[in-house]
C-alpha cells in the first residue's frame, strides 16, 4: 500500500502583457492595442472517496500546470493555464518542505485555504525599445514580432524552491470535495493598452505577469478509521475484523501476520457504518520505531475511540508454574505496556475514549477469566471478554464499541 509520496508541485505563471499597436490599412498610427496575458493554471488538490491510497501517484514524480498565455494584438487576452486537480483520499495529510518566494509569501499571509488577491502581487513591467527602422513608421514597429521581446522577460527556471529547516504541515483533506489550491497560478500582466494615458499615448511597456507557486510536498495517508484496534502481535486483531466485518485479512499463528493496516466496514442494525481499522501488533518500544508498529500508529491517530486486545498465549495458560493471579497480572501489564507505547507516541492517544477487551477466551478457565476481571476492576477497568473463534462475548462487545463512537 502506498501512503506516502513526494511531489514537485507547480502552477503556471501568467502570461505577459503584449506591446503592440493598431496598424490596418487606413489608420497607420493606430494607438496601443496589446492585450493582457492569461492567468497560469493552478494545482489543486480534491478529497475524494475514490480513492483509498496514495498508489495512483506511484512513479509521479511531478505535476506542473500550464502558464497563462501571453497577451495578444487587437487587445486580445491570451488563454489561462488550465488548472490541474489531484484527487487524493479522504484522510490526506499535506506537508510542505520547500516552495518559491511566492508560495512563502501567501502562506505567511493566509493559511493554504485564501488565495492571493491580483492586487497582493508585485507585478514587475517591462519595456520594449522604440522601433528601430530608419523609415520610423510606426507601422513597421519591430516590437509587433514576438521574437523582438526582449529576453529578460520570459520566467527564468532558476525560481527553485527553497527547501525549509523543518517540514511545514499545509492541511488535511477530510472531507469529500473539499478543495485547497496547493499551487496558485500567476496573474496575467497586463497589455500596453493598460498603460495608455494622455500623456502617454504610444505606451511601450506592458507588465510580464507574475510567477507560480512551486512546492515541495509530501503526501500522507491516515486511515480515516472510527475504531482502531490495538494489540500484541497474535491478539488476534485481524480475526476480530474477518469476524465483525466482511474484510479478509491474513490470520495466522505467528506474530506480525498484518504489516499492513486492514480496514473493514462495520454495519450497525441502524444502518451506520462504521470503519474498523486493524494495524499491525504493537511491541516494547514501538513508539521508538522497534518493531511494524511505529509505522502505522499515525493510522490510529485519526480513530474516534481504540479497542486494546488482550491475551494470554497458550503456553502461559497452561503453564502450571503459574497462578491465576500471576497470568491475571501478565495481561495487566499488557495493556499497560500497549498504553506505554500509545502515550510515547502521543499523549492525545490516551485521551480517546476506549474499551479493553480479552480474546481467546475458549483457551481460558472459567477461574482465570474471573482473576483478569477482578485484577482491572482493580484500577476502575471493565474488561470484555471475547472469542474470536467461538464468537462469544462478541455482540457485547460491539454494542459498548458503538456506544463509544
Ligand atoms: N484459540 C483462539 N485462537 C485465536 C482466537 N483469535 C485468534 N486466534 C489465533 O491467534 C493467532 C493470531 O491471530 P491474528 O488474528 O492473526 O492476530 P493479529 O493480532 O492480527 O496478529 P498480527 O497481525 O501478527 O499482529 C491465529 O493463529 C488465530 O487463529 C481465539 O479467539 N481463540
Ligand atoms: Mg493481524
Amino acid at each position: 500500500m502506498i501512503d506516502l509520496v513526494t511531489l514537485m508541485i507547480e502552477a503556471g505563471n501568467g502570461g505577459r502583457g503584449r506591446v503592440s499597436f493598431r496598424r490596418e490599412k487606413y489608420v497607420p498610427k493606430g494607438g496601443p492595442d496589446g492585450g493582457h496575458g492569461g492567468n497560469g493554471g493552478s494545482v489543486i488538490l480534491m478529497g475524494t472517496r475514490h480513492y483509498n491510497t496514495l498508489q495512483h501517484f506511484a512513479g509521479i514524480k511531478k505535476v506542473a500546470a500550464m502558464a497563462g498565455e501571453s497577451g495578444r494584438a487587437r487587445k486580445q487576452t491570451g488563454a489561462d493555464g488550465q488548472d490541474i486537480i489531484l484527487e487524493v483520499p479522504l484522510g490526506t495529510v499535506v506537508w510542505l518542505t520547500a516552495e518559491n518566494e511566492i508560495s512563502a509569501k501567501r502562506r505567511l499571509k493566509y493559511s493554504i485555504e485564501h488565495t492571493l488577491t491580483r492586487s497582493e502581487v508585485v507585478q514587475q513591467t517591462y519595456s520594449v525599445q522604440k522601433w528601430t527602422d530608419p523609415s520610423n513608421k510606426p507601422t513597421d514597429v519591430m516590437i509587433q514580432s514576438e521574437s523582438n521581446q526582449p529576453e529578460l522577460i520570459s520566467w527564468p527556471d532558476s525560481i527553485i524552491p527553497e527547501p525549509l529547516s523543518n517540514k511545514v504541515k499545509l492541511t488535511e483533506i477530510l472531507k469529500e470535495g473539499q478543495r485547497v489550491v496547493i499551487c496558485q497560478g500567476g496573474f496575467g500582466g497586463k497589455g500596453n493598452i493598460a498603460f495608455k494615458s494622455s500623456i502617454n499615448t504610444t505606451p511601450m511597456q506592458a507588465e510580464i505577469g507574475t510567477p507560480g507557486e512551486q512546492k515541495a510536498i509530501t503526501l500522507e495517508l491516515k486511515l480515516l478509521a472510527d475504531i482502531g484496534l490495538v494489540g500484541y502481535p497474535n491478539a488476534g486483531k485481524s480475526t476480530l475484523l474477518s469476524k465483525i466485518t466482511r474484510a479478509n485479512p491474513k490470520t495466522a499463528d505467528y506474530p506480525f501476520t498484518t504489516i499492513e493496516p486492514n480496514l473493514g466496514v462495520l454495519t450497525l442494525p441502524a444502518g451506520k457504518d462504521l470503519v474498523v481499522a486493524d494495524i499491525p501488533g504493537l511491541i516494547e518500544g514501538a513508539s521508538q520505531g522497534k518493531g511494524l508498529g511505529h509505522d502505522f500508529l499515525r493510522h490510529i491517530e485519526n480513530c474516534q475511540i481504540l479497542i486494546f486486545i488482550l491475551f494470554l498465549e497458550e503456553s502461559v495458560v497452561s503453564d502450571a508454574n503459574l497462578t491465576d493471579q500471576q497470568k491475571a497480572e501478565l495481561v495487566c501489564q499488557q495493556y499497560q505496556q500497549l498504553q506505554k507505547e500509545l502515550k510515547e507516541y502521543q499523549v492525545e492517544m490516551l485521551k480517546k475514549p476506549f474499551l479493553v477487551s480479552l480474546n481467546k477466551i475458549d483457551l481460558y478457565s472459567v477461574e482465570l477469566v474471573k482473576a483478569i476481571k477482578k485484577q482491572f476492576a482493580k484500577n476502575k477497568i471493565d474488561i470484555y471478554p471475547f472469542s474470536g473463534f467461538t464468537g462469544e462475548g462478541l455482540s457485547k462487545l460491539i454494542k459498548k464499541a458503538t456506544y463509544l463512537v
